[in-house]
């Protein structure tokens, strides 16, 4: 087994030794590269070596994501100021992405019967992330927008219960004739991840910013998906802003109005994220 690792300054090759242990089909295999510079994507080629010849290599690009949390633990809410968006990140497994935009940024030509004129705050500059359901857009598309991880395995709830309730509010913009779906979903992580749906919305819901709030139990690390669906026609802009998921149930007065994060700038906190700062890769490994 080979591997080569490639970004625009140089070529590093090395040679796996399994050992003599026979690799097992569908078995995940880890192999740690430590001596990686980041933030530079990498290419990684897997070949296999048999006793006949070097086989055919499988490709894929690896890319390190800095750990990111919040300006502070105690406000956890993002109006999507800064281009970083608060650690959010994009679905790669879906059709489409979130776009982050503003008043000065729409597009001029945009219809007026769909989308938000404003960001939540009804400032010219303030942010929000939306789907566009313009073309190339086909019904049932979807664009999933991922929170940062929030890593809830060693800390325990109230009388040992182990799990602890978080609450999720964020406000959401639905206006227009042909608007779709928007799903709140949980992801917990354990070896795989499982998703389930917490909060979900369809149709038109009017032409103003609504908010929305709930408590989510999750059982281990977990993540917040905002998922968008487009329905049949371009009148179905989706957009979301000033979301907030903190720990504790929430509270009836819960309100982001008076803790909206502008700018967003954030300093690196190791302990919400230190997973992601082991730059671990896992391949497949594929015989014939
Ligand atoms: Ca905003
Ligand atoms: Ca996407």
């Amino acid at each position: 087994m080979s591997m080569c690792l490639q970004n625009k300054q140089n070529l590093l090759s090395k040679q796996i030794d399994l050992k003599g242990v026979e690799p097992v089909k569908g078995v995940l295999q880890s192999y740690a590269i430590a001596d990686l510079r980041i933030p530079l994507p990498y290419e990684v080629r897997l070949a296999p070596i048999t006793t006949y010849s070097i086989g055919d290599y499988v490709s894929r690009t690896i890319q390190y994501s800095e750990p990111y949390t919040y300006p502070r633990s105690s406000d956890h809410v993002c109006g999507f100021e800064d281009e970083r968006i608060c650690g959010f990140s994009q679905d790669r497994t879906d059709m489409f992405d979130w776009t982050r935009q503003n008043r000065l940024t729409q597009n001029p030509k945009r219809s007026p019967n769909t989308g938000p004129e404003t960001d939540r705050s009804g400032t010219k500059d303030g942010y929000y992330m939306y789907i566009e359901a313009s073309r190339p857009r086909a019904p049932g598309d979807k664009a999933r927008l991922l929170s940062p991880l929030f890593n809830v395995t060693s800390v325990k709830g109230p009388k040992g219960s182990g799990r602890v309730p978080y609450c999720v509010s964020f406000y959401y913009h639905m206006k227009g004739k042909h608007i779709g779906t928007l799903n709140v979903l949980l992801r917990v992580r354990s070896i795989a991840y499982v998703d389930s749906v917490a909060w979900s919305k369809s149709s038109h819901q009017g032409p103003d910013w609504k908010k929305a709030l709930f408590d989510i139990s999750p059982s281990g690390p977990f993540q917040i998906m905002f998922e968008g669906i487009r329905d049949v026609g371009y009148e179905g802009d989706i957009a979301i802003d000033d979301v907030s998921i903190t720990k504790g149930k929430c509270k009836q007065d819960n309100s982001v109005a008076n803790s909206v994060l502008i700018g967003g700038s954030a300093k690196l906190h190791p302990q919400l994220l230190g997973s992601w700062t082991t730059f671990a890769l896992l391949c497949f490994l594929h015989y014939r």
